[in-house]
């Protein structure tokens, strides 16, 4: 008797502690009332949907499935979508086209934020040691899609309740058509990566377009993946890496948030800063200690659904809710 009372007293004390963690944990989530909630199954399903298209590599089949894809899934979550079509010439010298994928939230609005990620994926594995598979295309889940997927869903989310600022999605093109390691060609060109951010720099959608600042996404549904403050961004963008990375710390998320001082990646981010003059910062996964500075699987033929995680899409969606949520 006097034990069954002492084992229904520890069950209560254990059923209270367990329900004021569970609020703690909660709280940390999801302090600011005014942003809605991510979900992260959504999300992963949008990258693994891109990802079964195939690699996603530009004049491809499953490329231009998946641009389809991507205009209809805009078309019904934003305002206004479209399709820039351009020309861009690769490292070889050869010119194709480049389709930039855009939705815009309340385009009349002149308080703007961009959000942005490639779509394309690589083609070419050239991190495979194995010389025969480095000329295989990759499937680019966390290189390409991750970011869309994120993008897709906060789409999503922004249909049902709009955030005070307007806000346009850019998903670009041939940003992963740079020269391979392998190329033995003497044509170099230093800006061989991201075309189609380069060509919509130049070229923005809409004549005179500015936006408050920009935010890219790069290889950001890794597990355990880690995003230091990337350090072109802190050059063009000091204010905007502060921001996101004190918003993600102030709701939870400093496990992958991380206040430590990253590389400098040659990303989309750099021509919307230097030609667009758009303030941008990339939130990109780096392994500063491996060979080629980012996760063992980049441009590798293992960059598949496996390496995704729903935590990692999370943390960086809901950051990003956080964060625009919170503009006037
Ligand atoms: C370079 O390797 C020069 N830039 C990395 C940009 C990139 C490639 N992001 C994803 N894939
Ligand atoms: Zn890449």
């Amino acid at each position: 008797m006097k034990a069954g009372i002492i084992l229904l007293l520890s069950i209560l004390l254990f059923a209270c502690v367990g329900e004021q963690q569970q609020k703690n944990i909660a709280n940390k989530v999801q302090p600011n009332e005014k942003s809605p909630h991510f979900n992260a199954d959504s999300a992963y399903h949008y990258v693994e949907r891109q990802v079964l298209f195939g690699a996603r590599v530009p004049q491809s089949n499953a490329h231009k499935a998946c641009a389809e894809y991507l205009l209809s899934k805009l078309s019904d979550f934003c305002d206004t979508a479209q399709i820039q079509e351009g020309l861009v010439e690769l490292y070889n010298g050869q010119v194709i086209p480049c389709r930039n994928i855009i939705g815009s939230f309340s385009p009349s609005k002149k308080k703007r934020v961009l959000l942005c990620a490639h779509w394309d994926s690589r083609p070419f594995s050239d991190q495979e040691c194995d010389s025969e598979k480095q000329y295989l295309p990759i499937l680019g889940a966390d290189d390409g899609a991750s970011g869309v997927g994120v993008l897709l869903e906060l789409a999503r989310q922004m249909k049902q309740q709009q955030p005070n600022v307007g806000v346009d999605i850019v998903l670009f093109d041939v940003e992963d058509y740079g020269m391979p390691e392998f190329y033995k060609g003497n044509l170099y060109v230093e800006h061989s990566w991201c075309l189609g951010s380069q060509y919509w720099s130049k070229n923005p959608h809409r004549k005179g377009y500015s936006a408050h600042y920009g935010i890219l996404l790069d290889m950001v549904g890794g597990k355990n993946a880690v995003f230091k403050r990337e350090q072109v961004s802190t050059y063009y963008a000091s204010k905007i890496v502060d921001k996101v990375w004190n918003k993600a710390q102030e709701i939870g998320f400093s496990a992958y948030f991380r206040n430590e001082k990253g590389g400098a990646i040659t990303d989309d981010h750099l021509y919307l800063n230097k030609i667009a003059n758009i303030p941008c910062i990339d939130i990109i996964r780096q392994e500063p200690d491996s060979e080629t500075g980012f996760a063992d699987y980049w441009h590798t033929q293992n960059d598949n659904m496996q390496n995704i995680s729903k935590e990692t899409l999370h943390a960086v969606g809901q950051t990003l809710l956080a964060v625009i949520y919170n503009e006037n």
